[in-house]
Parts: structure tokens; sequence; C-alpha cells
């Protein structure tokens, strides 16, 4: 008996097979979850499509998440479709990239504002729009970096954007407690997705944390796929509010260790 038998849920933030989302998304239905998913254009919808129904998608649906009739219309949807859900995977996340260079002063208002609004606002957007959908016992799940706590080069308003979203998970879990739906989130190490693809200095980045991390080892869309799994199921039942790193223990070093 999966981990996951009988329960239902969206997953926002698929892009391809190299998407955190998509980690997820195998690790969730091979525990006997049903799944909805969520796309933004037409080029993601081509991407998107064959991956959730490879994956029996019963719900495959646009969502802009800076749209309130959007999200408005896929909680419909969901509704129609599962009656109540068991879970809901926040995986989006964007910033200008000439913002995600150089120091982080530069960063316009404009720019600040959306990565704001895509990568934390939505977070609240969506739990608000899905308050009467999700059922007792729900888990919500965001994904976070590093860079909301401590400076990492280049990440520059993201880390802001992180920083609030992970704000945004104590208060959200504080509301949702009573019910007893929990909401957390998964600081990742860093993982070459579509997301990282193009990124100032990210191959570095990527190769030092191998270096320098415990495990000694990048991080794996299946690692942050189990670890979701765990937080969605009721093996997680009392964690709530909380950021659980999937990094190979890459936080807590303060400077890398002599031998290599
Ligand atoms: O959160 C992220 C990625 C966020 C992201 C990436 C892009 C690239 C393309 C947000 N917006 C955009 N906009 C684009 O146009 N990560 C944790 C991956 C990541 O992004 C970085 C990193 C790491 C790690 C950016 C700079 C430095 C390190």
């Amino acid at each position: 008996m999966g981990l996951m038998e009988g329960k239902k849920g969206l997953i926002l933030g698929l892009a391809n097979d190299h998407s955190i989302a998509w980690g997820i998304a195998q690790a969730l239905h091979r525990e006997g979850a049903e799944i909805g998913y969520t796309y933004v254009g037409e080029t993601l919808e081509r991407r998107v499509r064959p991956l959730a129904e490879s994956l029996g998608a019963t719900l495959i649906e646009p969502c802009d998440v800076n749209n309130d009739e959007q999200i408005a219309a896929l909680m419909d949807r969901a509704r129609a479709t599962f009656g109540q859900i068991d879970f809901l995977i926040h995986a989006v996340a964007y910033a200008n990239k000439d913002e995600l260079n150089g120091p982080y002063l530069r960063t316009t208002r404009a720019g600040f504002l959306l990565a704001l609004e895509v990568s934390a606002y939505s977070l609240t957007a969506l739990v608000k729009a899905a308050e009467d959908l999700l059922a007792p016992g729900a888990s919500i799940l965001t994904l976070s970096y590093h860079g909301a706590r401590k400076v990492m080069p280049n990440y520059n308003v993201m880390g802001v954007a992180k920083a609030a979203l992970e704000a945004s998970v104590y208060y959200l879990a504080a509301d949702l407690g009573p019910r007893g739906i929990r909401i957390n989130a998964i600081s990742a190490g860093p993982i070459r997705t579509l997301a990282a693809s193009g990124i100032t200095g990210f191959r570095s980045l990527h190769r030092a944390f191998a270096e320098v991390s415990p495990m000694r080892r990048n991080v794996t869309i299946e690692d942050v796929g189990n670890t979701a799994l765990y937080l969605c199921s009721d093996l997680a039942s009392s964690i709530t509010g909380e950021v659980l790193y999937v990094d190979g223990g890459f936080n807590v070093m303060g400077a890398p260790s002599s031998d290599s």
C-alpha cells in the first residue's frame, strides 16, 4: 500500500524532466497519488502534457500565478475533478535574468516587485484560493534555497524573495494548523534545472557544492522528490512551518574541510 494511496493534489511548476517538480511528481505517483498539473503558455504545455500523461494525470490546466482569475479557474477545475485536495506543490519562481547578476543594489523597483510577486506572493495567493478545497490533513509544500538566509553570489533579489517565501510558510502554518493542514518548504541544493540554465556562475557553484558539502555530491530531483513524499505523507503529521534542507549538509559548513 503506497504512502499516498487515495490522496489527490496539484503540482505547479513542472517544466521538463529536469524539473524538481518532476522528481516530486514521480515520487508521489509511485506511492499512489492522483496528480493534477499546471503550465504557463503553449511552449510549456507541449512539454508538460506528455510528462503529466505518462503519470496518468487527471487534470492539466493553464495557471499563471500572477493572474487571480486563472488561479480561481484552476481551483474550480480541481474541485470538479478531485472534490478536495490533499496536497499542493508550489515549485514556481521567476526573476528577470539581468537581476541575477552583479551587485544586489542594482535591483530595480519593477524587478523586485516581479520577483516577489511570482516567487513569494504566489504561494499565499494559491493557498488563499485553495482554502476551502484543502482536506483536513492536507500538506502544502514549496521550494526554497539557502540564498534566503545567507548571501549567495548573484542570487540577489531571488534571495530576498525566498526569505519572504520562508516567512510566508511560517505565517500560513499558523493560519492552517488549527484545521489540521500543514505547510513546509524544502531548501534544496543547486540542481541543473531549466531555472538554473544560463545562470552566471552556476556551473562553478554546482561543482563547488559537491566538493564542499558533507555528502560530497550534488543533490538530485529524486532526493528532493523523496523528501517531498515524506512531507506530503502522513509520516510527517506533526511537521509544519518547517524549512527542511535537502542539501547533503552544505548549510552546516562554515568553511570547506581541509581534506577534499
Ligand atoms: O531559485 C532558483 C532559480 C530561480 C530563477 C532562475 C531564473 C533563470 C532564468 C528565477 N528566475 C530566473 N529567471 C530567468 O530568466 N535557484 C535556486 C537556482 C539558482 O538560480 C541562481 C542560482 C541558483 C542556485 C541564480 C544566481 C545564482 C545562483
